[in-house]
């Protein structure tokens, strides 16, 4: 038996294009772009990110948002220690800062407690942050969040991720996921399929499991706009072995909009 507890915000998957689009964020910026973020390296994750761009990427205020359009994402589960590795253009023989942030909360701002790294060195930038297991007493959610990155050149790692830098640098944000189960994964949503303005339907999900052990019942907690749904306990079979095997599961029937998510 083995019973993997599933968490996932049902429509998210969806609509999440939507959603980080949506978000209001500031926007930090800078006067010059001396040591602009070169290639930012997240490894150690489900999927890792290798992120290289050019100087301040035709942004002349210094800030590029990379988690909308073509975004550019990391994906982990809940407490993965994380090896990043920042390299700037050009590098120099200067300790400057380097800090991160990550959205926890997803209350579209950065707060201190959501500081993943400070740091003062010459660049390239590298170390390990940890992904918590819980944030303010609660289990880490699963789901997508921001993740900001802001260089300094020669001077103290920044602590506002929004102030205009006070030397050269740049700032870049990213799309930080987090899974938040074992061996059991979302492998997509079935229905809806398409959004609408306006539907009551099943809400039916595949699951995919990477386990080396067979996978023959899960509790899938699923929420709509923030409300957690009663949980779906489901029991069947996904083989083992690694292989790729997804099984089709009903959570319910809801009515939902445009939006929703
Ligand atoms: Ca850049
Ligand atoms: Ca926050």
């Amino acid at each position: 038996m083995k019973n993997v507890y599933t968490k996932l915000g049902l429509l998210t998957f969806l609509l999440s294009s939507w959603i980080m689009g949506a978000a209001q964020y500031c926007s930090p910026s800078y006067s010059n772009d001396w040591e602009s973020i070169q290639e930012v390296s997240l490894t150690n994750g489900s999927t890792n990110l290798t992120s290289r761009s050019v100087l301040w990427d035709g942004n002349s205020n210094g800030y590029s948002d990379y988690t909308t359009g073509n975004a550019r994402e990391y994906v982990c589960t809940p407490g993965t220690t994380v090896n990043y590795r920042i390299s700037t253009n050009p590098s120099n023989s200067q300790n400057s800062g380097l800090t991160a942030w990550i959205d926890w909360n997803k209350s579209n701002s950065f707060e201190a407690g959501e500081r993943v790294i400070s740091k003062r060195a010459r660049p390239p930038y590298s170390g390990t942050f940890a992904v918590p297991a819980t944030y303010n007493g609660a289990p880490t959610a699963g789901g997508s969040y921001r993740i900001r990155f802001r260089s300094e050149w020669n001077a103290a790692p920044i602590n506002n991720p929004c102030s205009r830098g006070s030397q050269s640098g740049e700032a870049e944000d990213y799309i930080f996921s987090v899974l938040y189960q074992e061996n059991v994964a979302i492998n997509e949503m079935l229905d809806p399929f398409i959004p609408s303005c306006s539907i009551g339907d099943s809400i039916i999900i595949s699951l995919l499991s990477n386990s080396k052990t067979a996978i023959d019942s899960a509790t899938i907690q699923w929420s709509k706009n923030d409300t957690l749904q009663t949980p779906y306990n489901w029991k069947g079979n996904i083989s083992a072995g690694g292989a790729v095997s997804a099984v089709n599961i009903t959570l319910g029937a809801l009515t939902y909009k445009y939006g929703d998510t």
